[in-house]
């Protein structure tokens, strides 16, 4: 039963309960439907209120349920049901009265803004995140929420989607009363305040003034503008503006209809299926394939970071900004005074942002103590390598630490290539050897990838996994291979934009065909944040034993940079070329002469290349790579690799991921391209044999 109904002191309290979240799911919309009908056919009661079971009021609608909407008519058909259910509940003849605690969410706000009044519990969250999903409020929360709260408010709600606490939620009129104590007592004291008052109110009926549409008007156009340097290719904020300014110059009832038309139209793009298919990929990522829900997670109290480098100093901030106590060491004072100053410099610019207060700044810094030497590592619950990227100095950095730490001490690397066997083994104890591989700047970066070695035990996994959450960060279970997921799948990226530029494709010309497909920087351009010198030292690690990153030609071009001293923008050129203090990229012909000189070395005719040859043979290696990444058992499924795609490296969000993109273009396409590279470059294009056999199947990578 999704409402339970229940009267106390004339007041019928309505219950919905569809754990975890309340999400209104089929049956569900109707069930509050029936219920607030009975209330007021009820002769026993004179208000109603509605609450939400569990730990929160509604969290919106059920996202499964839009998989089932494959066309417009279909999503105008289904909407059609809610907003006429909406309206009855606003025309309940009784005073009908939201008690918000938790989150009220999209249709879970719309809900509530159809009832007369709401009372919220002071830490409770209302919002419109509709736009993370590609779509907008498609419940009425477009015409209503401007007559509530004004056209700036719903505007700037409905198109960047972050929740609003309820004390904010009170001064802009969304929520009518916030109550620190009981929200039950207080709602039904409400209600029943309002039942003696007979006083009902329904935001539909709100006018809007032509004054108040004329400034709408201009607050729309004044959104678009922000939007279009701010929403990052992004539809539906920009949809939702539609549906707002539409509700300006029409009457409810055809404003309703304009809003479920763009939202009809939005529920079935490409774009809203992509980051659906993200909200659950990423909580999914959490889940640990054949570990029990119930296996048990350390308690992290202490925490220490061995190295003070900049990855070092922004995990040691990761740790701190989450409350945790943590010891950095460095092998010097000097090595630490540079890591310390680096992690000042981020805190202080976070205050000069209003990112933090100086209290907080001053709190949280405090929570970082440095060291040189390894005093207090015993009473540390986990420890973080962050040395140097070399084999020889991590294992010896693991062989030291498990002498100084407890036998219960986590023992993590932030490796992003390195077998983490190898150091389980130099430390003694491979149970409880574990990669949290960070990216760069690991204060800022979401993604956490977990690399799960030979013996990791399984709680250690688990305590990883929780671990990661609270450092804010997001999970994902790798396994150990080089380069596990992110940085294996990065090489082939890597591969084919160093040939495209030998080919005849410029260093930004294949950035801006990269930036252009949705991702925030190129390839060069993020080689020369994060150091040409780091790849080239892993190059060169490899080439040892004979092995490359990927299969077949690498360019050359990265290692000539290396050797003369050009490691991006650390060192004032790169890829490109930097003023002083100037992190603007200049392009250089320079580069463009070295991947002549290195084409004309391998043979390499030199053609013109296109943005969409470009995006099309990064997006195919990604793919396919992937793919054998999934056939291999490296990761637990293909949305994990969405997740770290788009969590990593920017991976434009609407287009779900690598692998949900290709899934898009049809991976009967992907493979096509494979075998059209394999002919024309030659057989270090071999397609995955999991593509070849999903294509033979005519099944998916998502398809269980
Ligand atoms: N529909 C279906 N499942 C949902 C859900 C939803 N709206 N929200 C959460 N879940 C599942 C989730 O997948 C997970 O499942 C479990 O609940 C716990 O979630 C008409 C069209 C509320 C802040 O976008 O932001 O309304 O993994 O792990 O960290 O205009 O969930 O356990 O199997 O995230 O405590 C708009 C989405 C919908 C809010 C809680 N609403 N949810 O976070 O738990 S569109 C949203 C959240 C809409 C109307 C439109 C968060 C949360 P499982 P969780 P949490």
């Amino acid at each position: 039963m999704f409402v339970s109904y229940e009267v106390t002191s004339r007041v019928a309290v309505l219950t919905i309960d569809n754990p975890p979240v309340n999400a209104l799911g089929a049956g569900v919309w109707e069930a509050i439907d029936e219920a607030v009908a009975r209330s007021n056919g009820d002769p026993d009661v004179d208000a109603i209120v509605l609450i939400g079971a569990g730990r929160t009021f509604v969290a919106g609608a059920d996202i499964n349920v839009f998989k089932q909407l494959r066309t417009p008519d279909d999503a105008m058909a289904r909407s059609a049901g809610t907003h006429a259910m909406l309206r009855r509940l606003e025309d309940s003849r009784k005073p009908l009265i939201a008690a918000i605690h938790g989150q009220a969410f999209g249709g879970g706000l719309e809900l509530a803004i159809a009832c007369h009044f709401r009372v919220a519990t002071t830490d409770a969250v209302v919002g419109q995140p509709e736009v993370l999903l590609g779509i907008i409020p498609g419940a009425g929360g477009t015409q209503r929420l401007p007559r509530l709260c004004g056209v700036a408010t719903a505007l700037q709600m409905c198109t960047d989607g972050k929740p609003v606490p309820a004390t904010q939620a009170l001064k802009a009129g969304i929520v009518d009363y916030t109550t620190p104590g009981d929200l039950l007592t207080r709602a039904i004291g409400l209600a029943a305040d309002k039942a003696s008052l007979g006083e009902t109110r329904k935001a539909r009926e709100i006018a809007i003034s032509p004054e108040m549409a004329q400034a709408g008007v201009e607050a729309c156009a004044t959104m678009r503008k922000t939007l279009a340097t701010t929403s990052r290719g992004l539809r539906a904020p920009l949809a939702a503006v539609d549906a707002i300014e539409g509700g300006l110059t029409r009457s409810f009832d055809d404003g309703s209809v304009h809003e479920r038309q763009i939202f009809a139209r939005c529920v079935v793009s490409t774009e809203s299926r992509a980051l659906r298919h993200l909200f659950f990929a990423e909580r999914e990522a959490a889940k640990i394939a054949g570990l029990p829900a119930a296996t048990p997670a350390l308690d992290i109290r202490r925490a220490a970071v061995v190295g003070a480098g900049t990855m070092g100093g922004g995990i040691a901030m990761t740790y701190a900004s989450a409350g945790i106590p943590v010891l950095l060491k460095d092998v010097d004072q000097a090595a630490l005074d540079r890591g310390l100053a680096t992690i000042r410099r981020n805190y202080e610019s976070a205050v000069a942002k209003g990112r933090m207060s100086a209290e907080s700044r001053d709190r949280t810094l405090a929570l970082i103590s440095p060291t040189t030497s390894f005093d207090g590592f015993a009473e540390a619950d986990i420890v973080v390598e962050a040395v140097f990227e070399d084999l020889a100095l991590k294992k010896e950095t693991f062989a030291a630490l498990a002498a100084v730490t407890g036998e219960q001490c986590i023992l993590a690397s932030n490796t992003s290539t390195l077998d983490i066997d190898a150091l389980g083994t130099a430390s003694g104890r491979p149970h409880r050897v574990v990669g949290h591989h960070f990216f760069s700047p690991a204060n800022v970066m979401k993604l956490l990838e977990v690399v799960r070695g030979r013996e990791t035990s399984p709680s250690i996994l688990a305590t990883s996994v929780q671990l990661g959450k609270r450092l804010g960060k997001i999970p994902v279970v790798v396994g150990n291979c080089f380069g596990f997921v992110a940085n294996r799948m990065l090489a082939y990226y890597m591969r084919e934009a160093g040939l495209l530029l030998e080919e005849g494709a410029s260093v930004p010309q294949i950035d801006a065909a990269v930036t252009g497909f949705g991702l925030p920087v190129g390839p060069f351009g993020m080689q020369d944040i994060a150091g040409i010198d780091v790849g080239a030292r892993i190059r060169q690690h490899l080439a040892k034993t004979g092995q490359t990153r990927a299969e077949g030609p690498q360019s050359a071009v990265p290692d000539r940079l290396f050797e003369m001293g050009r490691y991006g923008q650390k060192t004032g050129a790169g890829w490109y070329r930097y003023e002083t203090g100037s992190r603007e990229r200049i392009p250089d012909p320079l580069v463009e002469d070295i991947a002549a000189g290195e084409a004309r070395k391998r043979g390499v005719t030199r053609r013109t290349v296109t943005d969409d040859e470009i995006v099309a043979r990064i997006t195919t290696a990604l793919a396919n790579e992937g793919a054998r990444v999934l056939e291999q058992g490296f990761a637990q499924r293909a949305s994990d690799i969405d997740v770290i795609y788009c969590h990593g490296f920017g991976f434009p969000r609407y287009r779900g991921g690598p692998l949900f993109y290709a899934q898009t273009i049809g991976l009967p396409v992907v493979l096509a391209r494979v075998r059209e590279y394999r002919a024309r470059f030659g057989d270090y294009w071999q397609p995955a044999p999991l593509l070849e056999r999903l294509v033979a199947e005519g099944r998916g990578f998502y398809d269980d």
